[in-house]
């Protein structure tokens, strides 16, 4: 391996949140993933809004439980199709064979908790982020946090049958949430918020997901004047990833470094053989402190892989799913979904994570990325 840059090793991992540790929201359900933390620094801690996905308890000879948010009514429902109906896709989903359409086999809504130590959960914030609207029906999922000034604001996941949108949402205490609406439509998610304007404007990173399949989904970057309007779309990472075959998606909000932006991406690679889902890795990226549209470096092989135990098994195995980053002085701790089951958190060291990225030889892509150029 000479010449190949090393591996930065994690420091420390531990399982922060599992399964079992989180009471279910709703009546005759179970929790069977909590999961895609959004984490940040709060009150001389880390505060996490972790995705806690449920599904319905209750089993039915020949029929499969489809859960909903019904926003009418503001409760959680089931939808029970008979099994020759729909088309299994896997533990996640399935299809309704009629008209084609997909739906989850879980919902999703958000749980504050609150870390001294950012290694373990000292306790939950009383206040559920529910599904609260027609876009939500299928759940709330994958939050990202980022501080602006004295808000909190965080990015989520927006699910129904109006397709896979992002929203905005902020808080200044983990207490009561206020609402922004969509800020990307359908398909469009791993959206993360620089913490700072860049030229008097806001920054953020996100995935348009194509349907038309003329090339596999990019990292974008976008900018706003107000956090509602988004424009100059630019297209940042995608397939000079070697290892994100299939997908690849901006996972942890960045953080400012002397050498550039940080944050941790991840990408997926669809399995050799049928069935599965595949492994999802992640790998650092540093941008332009003052022009964030130029792509400075990546890591060529992932940092993170599936390893531990329970990031190789649960309800999806071999899954690493960073959205959330704190530094503590020269380390970070990086926040992430475990096989789409627990919360983890790996620490590394800021400086190994930063020497990971290469500017590789990749100039063919460099003139696309700078702000400006066609
Ligand atoms: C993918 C996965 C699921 C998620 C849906 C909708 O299938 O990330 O976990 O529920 O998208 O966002």
């Amino acid at each position: 391996m000479s010449g190949m840059k090393t591996t930065p090793r994690r420091i420390l991992t531990r399982c922060l949140l599992r399964p079992a540790d989180v009471q279910p929201q709703f009546e005759r359900f179970e929790v069977i993933g909590t999961f895609n933390p959004a984490a940040i620094e709060f009150d001389d801690g880390v505060v996490l809004l972790v995705r806690v996905a449920e599904r319905p308890t209750e089993t039915r000879q020949r029929y499969v439980a489809l859960p909903y948010w019904n926003w009418q009514r503001g409760g959680v429902a089931i939808d029970w199709r008979r099994k020759d109906e729909v088309e299994p896709i896997d533990p996640r989903m399935v299809r309704i064979k009629s008209s084609g359409q997909i739906r989850l086999t879980f919902l999703s809504w958000l749980l504050v908790a609150f870390s001294r130590d950012g290694f373990t959960i000292d306790s939950f914030g009383e206040k559920a982020f529910l599904p609260a609207n027609r876009y939500e029906a299928f759940g709330v999922e994958d939050p990202r946090l980022t501080r602006i000034d004295d808000r909190f604001y965080f990015t989520y996941v927006a699910v129904s049958e109006h397709g896979v949108a992002t929203s905005l949402a902020s808080t200044a205490d983990f207490k009561s949430f206020e609402r922004h609406g969509i800020i990307f439509c359908p398909e469009n998610k791993d959206v993360v918020l620089f913490p700072e304007k860049i030229d008097s404007q806001y920054v953020a990173l996100h995935r348009p997901n194509m349907q038309s399949h003329f090339g596999i989904p990019e990292i974008w970057i976008a900018r706003s004047p107000d956090l509602y309007h988004w424009g100059n779309h630019r297209r940042l990472l995608g397939a000079e990833v070697a290892w994100a075959t299939a997908k690849i998606g901006g996972g942890t909000p960045p953080i400012r470094t002397d050498r550039g932006w940080l944050t941790l991406f991840h990408g997926h690679a669809r399995p050799d053989a049928g069935g599965g889902v595949g492994e999802y890795a992640a790998a650092a990226l540093l941008l332009d402190l003052d022009q964030p549209e130029r792509v400075i470096g990546f890591s060529p092989q992932p940092v993170m892989v599936a390893e531990k135990e329970f990031e190789r098994s649960g309800f999806l195995p071999d899954i690493v799913f960073p959205t959330g980053l704190v530094r503590r002085e020269d380390h970070l701790l990086v926040y992430y979904g475990a096989a789409d089951t627990a919360t983890g958190v790996a620490q590394y060291s800021l400086s190994d994570l930063a020497a990971s990225v290469t500017p590789g030889d990749w100039s063919i892509f460099r003139r696309e990325n700078v702000f400006g150029e066609k």
